[in-house]
């Protein structure tokens, strides 16, 4: 067997072997006999070398003129374009998404790479009237540090890209530790920042396992910013291990999205939805639509198209472009599956309408395969209607009316993404409106958020911070309030203040 390639950490401008001397394997989850490199096992000497690094850097860039940082991202940008096909196809290899999607990964990965290039001539704070003659004010965005990226494998490249561009930009420099499923589209990416010639330092690479590299990442105390999305459990432990130097967090964490059927939907349009939202990227999306909770006048027509569809949908290779659903991304996310689907069944009682086995027959055998499975009859306060399950696990929820449609959407301690179908505009604005997520949709499905509006979610999906947008910039910089005072004078109004 050829040796795989040895893939290094990026660190001061550098690729670098880690300390450790260890490495690990990445290997196809749609056929695990096939390596597709060895990566760096970092440990805590390699982080804090990554964190000097980038404190180092962020000495020079944080007074780079924005419009001037934005020419490197714009760099990217077209880089990325170029190597698109390239990059899908071996994001296809390392994580199973079927390559239509890992298209869409690498441009929503150009997308904001575009958008906040262009935040690098915005950026826009505030001028407002002083109350004193001859005063000015305004406020201006200011660049906070050494920003921690710890990122997922279910969206190796975009997902980046939304806490990356935005840091960059804002003027702050980057330790970027990707999921362990997926270093070679993070190191993809960054050869793409090295080629595009960003200064040493700015943007630092260390691959590795979470729990070793967490703490040495998140307690330095030259952190300014720590930017999760993965678990709701593995956030709070990085909210608990931020807390005590305040450093800042913005954490994207777990979902149970619903989507709601009403009885005068386009059932044909609102199954389309179901399944792009319930088996896309095999239902590991934080945004994935787990639950559909459909009104019992259209529920038996509904199920019925759904279950149809949903057994018809092609599982395989996702390289293979009739593809439709890939495997689940590793061994121990198939067995998560696998016990949901038995929790499912034995423990809540609800009805296996199809699917519920690993496919293992043929070429099956060698990935982490699962059939597309719906449950039915269930009800919302069940285990499978309530913890996040990232795997092709839809419940199927009949409800009675809009109002009990939204309590059950409502139900669950998460608040990512929500949709609705229905020609009745009341309704749809109704639930907009009380519905309790980050994001809603109408006549569309759970997921497909693009760069330009505020991704994130309520309740234990987040604490309050939104990527993409403006609002990432809310994230990755600090605001500073600003008063010149050219009157050359001690003001009476403020000696006024100071007698009260
Ligand atoms: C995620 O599920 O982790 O809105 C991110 C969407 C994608 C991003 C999903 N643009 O579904």
């Amino acid at each position: 067997m050829a040796t795989a390639k040895a893939f290094h950490n990026y660190i001061n401008g550098e690729w670098v072997e880690s300390k450790s001397g260890r490495v690990f394997e990445n290997r196809n989850p749609a056929d695990t006999r096939q390596v597709l490199g060895v990566f760096q096992k970092s440990n805590a000497e390699d982080a804090k070398m990554a964190i000097d690094a980038a404190k180092e850097a962020y000495k020079h860039w944080r007074i780079v003129p924005a419009p001037k940082r934005a020419e490197i991202l714009f760099r990217i940008g077209e880089m990325l374009v170029k190597r698109k096909e390239e990059y899908a196809t071996q994001m296809t290899q390392e994580m199973g998404k079927v390559i239509k999607e890992t298209r869409g990964d690498v441009q929503e990965a150009i997308d904001m790479t575009y958008y906040m290039a262009g935040e690098g001539r915005r950026q826009f704070g505030q001028t407002t009237p002083s109350e004193l003659p001859n005063k000015f004010m305004m406020s201006v965005r200011m660049p906070m540090g050494v920003c921690v990226m710890i990122t997922p494998w279910n969206f190796p490249m975009a997902i980046p890209s939304w806490k990356i561009m935005p840091a960059l930009i804002c003027g702050n420099t980057v330790v970027f530790k990707p999921a362990t499923d997926t270093p070679l589209s993070a190191w993809n990416m960054v050869k793409v920042f090295e080629e595009a010639g960003i200064p040493k330092g700015m943007v630092n690479l260390i691959t590795g396992s979470g729990s070793e590299l967490s703490d040495p990442l998140i307690k330095s105390e030259y952190v300014k910013v720590v930017s999760f999305t993965g678990s709701t459990s593995v956030g709070k432990t990085v909210s608990e291990g931020c807390a005590p130097r305040f450093t800042h967090t913005h954490l994207e964490m777990g979902g149970k999205n619903a989507i709601m059927v009403m009885d005068d939907a386009k059932i044909n349009l609102a199954i389309e939805g179901a399944i792009w939202g319930g088996f896309g990227t095999t239902g590991q999306r934080c945004t994935a639509a787990s639950r559909v909770i459909v009104h019992k006048k259209v529920l038996k027509e509904f199920t019925d198209k759904f279950v149809e569809r949903a057994k018809a949908l092609k599982v395989g290779n996702g390289l293979n472009p009739d593809v439709e659903m890939g495997p689940s991304i590793n061994e121990s996310q198939l067995n998560t599956v696998m016990e949901y689907v038995k929790i499912g069944k034995e423990y809540d009682g609800a009805k296996l309408l199809c699917g519920g086995k690993r496919l293992t027959s043929g070429d099956y055998q060698y990935g982490y395969y699962h059939e597309p499975t719906i449950f039915g009859e269930v009800d919302p306060k069940m285990r499978i209607a309530q913890e996040e399950i990232f795997g092709p696990v839809v419940s199927v929820i009949p409800c009675d009316s809009l109002e009990q449609a939204i309590d059950i959407c409502n139900g669950t301690i998460y608040g990512l993404s929500a949709s609705i179908y229905t020609q009745d505009v009341n309704k749809a604005f109704n639930a907009m409106r009380d519905v309790y997520t980050g994001i809603f949709y109408v006549n569309a499905s759970t997921i497909g958020a693009e760069v330009h509006l505020p991704f994130g979610g309520t309740n234990h999906t987040g604490n309050g911070h939104r990527e993409a947008g403006i609002a990432a910039l809310d994230v990755f910089s600090e605001w500073k309030a600003i008063y010149v005072d050219f009157s050359g004078k001690l003001q009476k109004a403020q000696i006024d203040d100071f007698a009260e």
